[in-house]
Parts: C-alpha cells; structure tokens; sequence
C-alpha cells in the first residue's frame, strides 16, 4: 500500500533479494517488551486506539522512505560513476512530458546519447511513443501504483549500457502528490505544469514545486485562448521554492526548447566532468 495516498501500490514488490544494499529493520519498543518482574504498579501513558494507529502509520511510512532512500543513494552513485544525467520528469497526467520527450529526444538524439525509462500504471503508449525516437526505452507499468520507486529504476536501469548513456529521462507516473516524496536517484525532478491546469499549483501541490529544481510551463501555445497569468504563475513557484528555474515551452511548436536544451547541456556537461 502506499502510505502517502493509501492506495494499493502493485509496484511494490513483496519478496527479498539481493542487491548488494542493505536492509536494515527499525525496532519500535512497545510496553509488552517491560518485564520488570518486581510486581510494582507503574503508570504509562497509553496511546489511544486512534493514535496507536496513527503511530504505526507513520513508522510503515518511514521504514518504506528510508529503504526508498538507500536505493535511491544506489542509484545516483551507479548514475554518477557513468556521468549520466539523470531527470525525473514529475507532473499531473496530461501535462505534456511525454511530448516533450518526443521533441527533445528527436532534436537532441542524434548528438546525444538518450535513454528512457517509461513509468505508466496500465500501457505502454508512451513507450511506444518513444521506441518511434529510435530511443531505447524501458517500459515499467505500476498497475494501480501512483508513482515510481528508487526499487524499480534500479532493476529497469539493468536493461540498459549505462556506460554508452549521456542522458536518462524518467517519466514518472502522472500524479502531483505521491512522486515528490519518493528519490530515484536523479539529479533533478522536473515538474511539468501545462497553462491549462491553472497558475496556483505551485501553491496547492508545494511539495512537489519544492521537491522539483525546474519547472517546464509547457504549452504556451495555448495562451491566446486562455485567461492564465503567467507571471502570477511564476511568482507562485517561485514563492514555494525560490531556487526553481522556469522555461516557458511548447512541446507541440517548439516555442522556448532553445533555453531547455541549454539548461540539459549544462547538466549533462557538470555530470560528465564530476564522473568518478
Ligand atoms: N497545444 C499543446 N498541446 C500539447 C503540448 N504538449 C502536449 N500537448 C498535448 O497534451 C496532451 C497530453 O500530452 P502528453 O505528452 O501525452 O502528456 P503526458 O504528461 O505524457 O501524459 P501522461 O503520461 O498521461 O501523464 C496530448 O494531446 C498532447 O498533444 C503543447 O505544448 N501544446
Ligand atoms: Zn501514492
Ligand atoms: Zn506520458
């Protein structure tokens, strides 16, 4: 189950093995373990029912966290050793990222060496969409799992040469809750928020605009059409993390991907020269 929404996540897998990682397990004391064994009367405080729950809650929450976490430090170190750059593409469905993956891998593809791995809960349209690149892509479906997990990428990271790779997208499942609090391991979340959705969302998902370092306002195209503010749009990301950098697009007409691409250059440019 997911304990950040409470759904059922499928992708969580249930059975152990080995990555070469440890697991570690939290002890919680609870007042069973007392064995006093002097037969005096002693006060504690017992949480209620309710809170007991909510006690237990938290803990499943942080033990899932922190195993995310490891793997996800599994991760960045197999990234960085190949001086990939890695990015989460996070957003709400429909947003544009697999278009603009299309875009960008069809502009950049030929001088950059790109692969992507595709988190979808049920098809595999947008991997498909992607294969049509002629980019390698790894398709991972998370049934009704609301985001990706540090577990996942490791194992769909396997599918590929990491030495022959520059760049590695990951398309996160569309959802602007549940994908802030889990680290695959990349170097940048990238929030994709298209003018269609409003400009508070910065203000009304603060986690995942304080979790991302970019934020692609895509299809700006639409703007004659609509009544959405921009600069209040920026001032509101801006306001939940100061530090984001925005670039306006249009994945569709190619409008603003020049300051996109720069941005990708850079990074791929500092990944490269930190490779250990
Ligand atoms: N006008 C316009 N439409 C766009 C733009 N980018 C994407 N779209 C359209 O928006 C719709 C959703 O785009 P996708 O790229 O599938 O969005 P997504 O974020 O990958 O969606 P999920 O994977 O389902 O979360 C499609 O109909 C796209 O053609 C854009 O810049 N301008
Ligand atoms: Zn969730
Ligand atoms: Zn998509």
């Amino acid at each position: 189950m997911c304990t950040t929404c409470g759904c059922p996540t499928v992708g969580e897998h249930s059975h152990d093995h080995d990555h070469g990682h440890d697991h570690s397990h939290d002890h919680t004391h609870t007042h069973d373990d007392h064995h006093h064994g002097d037969g005096h009367h002693h006060h504690h405080e017992h949480p209620t029912p309710s809170q007991a729950g909510q006690t237990r809650t938290i803990s499943v929450e942080t033990d899932i966290l922190d195993r995310n976490n490891r793997l996800a430090a599994t991760n960045r170190l197999l990234f960085a050793s190949q001086g990939i750059f890695t990015l989460n593409l996070v957003s709400s469905p429909g947003s544009g990222k697999t278009t603009l993956l299309e875009r960008t891998l069809r502009e950049l593809g030929g001088k950059v060496r790109c692969a992507v791995i595709e988190g979808d809960q049920q098809t595999d349209n947008d991997a498909q969409r992607i294969a049509a690149t002629g980019v390698q892509v790894k398709q991972i479906n998370t049934g009704a799992g609301c985001h990706l997990d540090a577990h996942m990428i490791l194992h769909a990271a396997a599918d590929f040469d990491l030495a022959s790779l520059d760049l590695l997208f990951i398309e996160n499942v569309g959802n602007l809750v549940c994908p802030a609090s889990f680290d695959l391991g990349e170097n940048h979340k990238v929030a994709v928020l298209s003018v269609t959705e409003g400009e508070d969302k910065p203000l009304k998902y603060p986690h995942m605009f304080h979790a991302a370092d970019v934020m692609i306002l895509n299809k700006i195209d639409l703007l004659p059409h609509l009544t959405f503010e921009v600069d209040k749009c920026r001032e509101m990301a801006l306001r939940v993390n100061p530090n984001i950098t925005i670039i306006e697009v249009s994945a569709q007409t190619g409008e603003g991907m020049d300051r996109w691409y720069a941005w990708l250059s850079q990074g791929m440019a500092d990944a490269r020269s930190k490779k250990a």
